[in-house]
């Protein structure tokens, strides 16, 4: 999720590392109901949708049970599949935070539940986001290893002052990407597998570009929070996606000084263009694109 520049004074209640613990026993049954119907409302419409990583994570993780899970009980699991663990987070926690706890294999999650009557609008990660939507592949080895290299490069961005181009990273990978498959296209990004409306639109929506994986022109281009994308990302594989990371940022970041910002919805000669969107949500919906 991309924060509007998150309240950077520690929560009362929080850890120096601003974690809180998850409370699972103050959970209402509206809060567990609300849980079960974002999960049985997702997992009807995953399977030839998300990736097998994904679907096989949350088999593993077993987060139908009865409600909203307890880390806890999932971490047992998870840890011992990839080495990661979920902490709770009071909401959004500063870059500096966030980075760190992904190169250290923990993942910040959410934990308070949205209420019934805004099943699908989110303002910052739920609890049903962060452990629905990334949480699953975590179990992936090679997409937890891309998570931990990602924060490693984020603390390593922030003193570059890069940061922007890796939020960039971030949102059109793990929040958003797609993953190219003997079978077609399939979701991994969080932010469209916990959303019954994005991940129909991603898929099969005329609308927006669908553009193979490009490192630079990834951290390139600007991306919008209030709406569906204008532009996903096609991952080869989440192989390719890891050994992106391996490369040169240094040669990246100077590549990047030169070259511009990329509106969301350009597309370049040099792009892998799978689908040439039509960007009539976009035109529909009027609202021009939130740089970021
Ligand atoms: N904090 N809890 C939490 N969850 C996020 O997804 C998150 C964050 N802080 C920063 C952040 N995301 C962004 O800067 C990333 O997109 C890079
Ligand atoms: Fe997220």
């Amino acid at each position: 999720m991309n924060p509007d520049a998150p309240d950077l004074s520690l929560p009362t209640g929080a850890r120096p590392d601003w974690t809180v613990d998850q409370r699972w026993d103050l959970y209402s049954d509206a809060d567990h109901a609300v849980w079960l119907e974002l999960y049985e409302r997702q997992a009807a419409l995953l399977p030839g949708r998300a990736c097998d990583p994904f679907l096989r994570g949350l088999e593993a993780l077993d987060l139908h049970g009865a409600g909203i899970p307890d880390f806890g009980r999932i971490n047992k699991e998870l840890k011992r599949l990839t080495g990661w663990t979920v902490v709770a987070a009071p909401g959004l926690v500063p870059d500096a935070v966030f980075f760190d706890h992904l190169a250290h294999r923990r993942f910040p999650a959410g934990r308070f539940i949205r209420k019934a009557g805004e099943l699908d609008y989110l303002r910052e990660p739920d609890v049903f986001h962060d452990i629905f939507g990334h949480v699953p592949m975590l179990t992936d080895p090679i997409f937890a290893d891309y998570m931990q290299a990602y924060g490693q490069g984020g603390l390593r961005a922030l003193g570059l002052g890069r940061l922007h181009n890796l939020a960039r990273l971030y949102w059109y990978t793990v929040e958003f990407g797609l993953l190219q498959t003997p079978q077609g296209l399939r979701i991994y990004g969080a932010g469209i597998v916990s959303s019954r409306t994005e991940t129909l639109f991603a898929l099969e929506a005329p609308s927006p570009h669908r553009i193979g994986f490009d490192l630079e022109r990834v951290m390139r281009t600007t991306y919008r929070i209030d709406d569906f994308q204008q532009t996903y990302f096609v991952a080869p594989s989440l192989a390719a996606l890891r050994d992106a990371t391996l490369e040169d940022f240094g040669a990246l970041y100077a590549s990047l000084a030169r070259a511009g910002d990329l509106a969301v919805d350009s597309l370049l000669p040099t792009d892998r263009v799978l689908t040439r969107g039509t960007q009539d949500h976009a035109r529909r919906a009027g609202r021009q694109a939130a740089i970021a």
